[in-house]
């Protein structure tokens, strides 16, 4: 039924009428979000959106880009942009859409990335986000549709709102002295450095909208040619909320948006080269100062078959048992043998005796986010931590829990748990702090996730005090054997599998 319209109004001019002018096949056939009326968008009518859509949607059919555009829409009356352009899109939260577009562009480079935003939304909530993106001279286009009010919400100020328009929060008309003036982003841009196209158009007749439509389509080519930053500003009228008709609307975007907001180009400059986002790279020896002989060797001892694509393992306790300095430890082995590394941690203010605890990721593959939802491992140090993050270890799973039972009152985990005294040991061998290391210790034996040798590796580089190593080597020794006599052997182990 759709496509039979579409093709009646492209081929099948009635009535002696050619058609001139059809749908960007950029956008969906129908627009599935409206139960009967499916040609039609959400927009009221004569609203600039709807407009900036059409270029929008034509410059990329132009330029051949739909295929490999992604659109990253607001939120404001535009939050539907999803609904009708048929291309990758992702919606950001409010005045967040640079920095999501900036996340995307850099992580996939080839594709097209257009953020798009209101004046509530880039101006206003997003003012950082936008500064920051064009500063930094991303290589994405942002299209700034500025009606100078909050559309969806009914007509709030906006930071783009004239001296002396009503709005609903300023109802006596906008006052400098009370609400500041109109901020004007094309020329607060076009102060930066970075920036390679800024340009402010209006939707305000059949000439500008001619105008709009080059550079939509310019800052659009400037992306596929990896030139940098494009801003197009564009004047846009909201009939609705200014409570005009149409085409009152646009004569108000001329008269009185215009000379508030001169028309102009206010950057166009392409560089010689636009610098790569890719970090340096650096050889693991000289992020972890050693020696490249060092690294060597320790690739050497690790040149053995990781069992995983992906191992994530979450260290929870509290702050100064060594939770953090564990998950570095483990993701430092990692490096040196041979793997991709992630590690994040999170802690309160309270960090010295509060609750702690790291992500860490090792993984053959690069890694797409340092966050962990469901660890393979959970090494609880406290029991607070392990009543916390229990329930979100993956299933097949493991729980290492520093004491020798479960609180009785546990819901078992859908996990294996092992439970063992880590903290007890560590004090027989002469320091609670190595409480960490006595759980390494299991773990690495336990799992087989990365080798003994590496660990003590790492731990001889971090220690120098020869007793202290000592104690460190015991403790790794320690945790290791628990798994070998105690739990290999199954003196402790349930008959469903957990292990106390
Ligand atoms: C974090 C957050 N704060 C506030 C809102 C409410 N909100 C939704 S749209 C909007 C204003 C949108 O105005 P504008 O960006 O100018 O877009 P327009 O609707 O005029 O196109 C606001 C404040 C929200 N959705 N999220
Ligand atoms: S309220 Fe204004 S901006 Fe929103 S759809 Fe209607 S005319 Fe467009």
């Amino acid at each position: 039924m759709a496509d039979d319209a579409k093709t009646l109004l492209v081929e099948a001019p009635r009535n002696g009428y050619e058609v001139t002018h059809s749908k960007s096949p950029v956008f969906y056939d129908t627009f599935e979000r409206k139960g009967d009326l499916q040609q039609q968008t959400h927009y009221c009518p004569g609203c600039g959106h709807g407009v900036a859509h059409k270029l929008i949607a034509e410059a990329i059919e132009e330029l051949g880009l739909q295929d490999r555009t992604i659109f990253v829409s607001p939120v404001g009356c535009s939050v539907f942009a999803y609904y009708y352009f048929d291309v990758g899109n992702v919606q950001a939260a409010h005045g967040r859409a640079p920095a999501c577009a900036t996340a995307i562009k850099r992580t996939c480079p080839d594709k097209m990335v257009i953020s798009y935003q209101g004046d509530g939304d880039l101006a206003a909530i997003g003012t950082a986000e936008i500064v920051h993106a064009a500063n930094r001279g991303e290589n994405v286009t942002v299209f700034f549709v500025n009606n100078a009010i909050y559309g969806m919400t009914g007509g709030q100020m906006a930071p783009t709102t004239l001296v002396g328009q009503k709005s609903t929060t300023s109802p006596w008309g906008r006052r400098p002295g009370n609400e500041g003036y109109p901020l004007h982003m094309a020329e607060l841009l076009s102060t930066l450095e970075a920036p390679t196209y800024v340009e402010r158009v209006a939707l305000c007749d059949n000439k500008n909208i001619m105008k709009a439509r080059r550079a939509v389509r310019k800052a659009l080519e400037n992306q596929r040619d990896g030139t940098g930053f494009s801003f197009v500003e564009i004047l846009s009228p909201c009939p609705t909320i200014w409570g005009k008709e149409p085409v009152d609307a646009r004569r108000w975007v001329m008269e009185k948006l215009v000379p508030v907001f001169p028309l102009n180009v206010f950057r166009d400059r392409k560089p010689e080269a636009s610098e790569s986002t890719i970090p340096p790279q650096r050889t693991v020896s000289d992020v972890l100062e050693i020696s490249a002989k060092d690294e060597a060797a320790f690739r050497k001892v690790a040149d053995h078959p990781h069992h995983f694509r992906d191992y994530t393992i979450k260290v929870a306790g509290f702050g100064g048992q060594g939770v953090l300095l564990l998950g570095q430890l483990l993701t430092e082995m990692g490096m040196r043998e041979g793997l991709d590394v992630s590690w994040l941690p999170s802690y309160g203010p309270e960090m010295r005796s509060g609750s702690a605890h790291c992500h860490v990721c090792l993984s053959k593959e690069r890694i797409g986010s340092p966050l962990i939802s469901h660890p393979d491992v959970l090494i609880a140090m406290n029991e607070i931590s392990l009543r916390k993050f229990a329930n979100q270890v993956a299933p097949g799973g493991l729980i290492l829990y520093n004491r020798d039972k479960l609180p009785a009152d546990l819901v078992p985990p859908q996990a294996r748990v092992i439970c063992i005294p880590a903290s007890e040991m560590a004090d027989k061998l002469g320091s609670t702090k190595v409480t960490n290391i006595v759980l390494m210790g299991a773990l690495l034996e336990e799992t087989e996730c990365l080798l003994p040798e590496t660990a003590m590796g790492v731990i001889e580089t971090k220690i120098k005090k020869v007793e202290l190593l000592d104690v460190n080597r015991q403790a790794l020794a320690a945790g290791r054997n628990f798994i070998d006599n105690q739990v290999r052997v199954g003196a402790v182990s349930q008959p469903d599998g957990f292990a106390y």
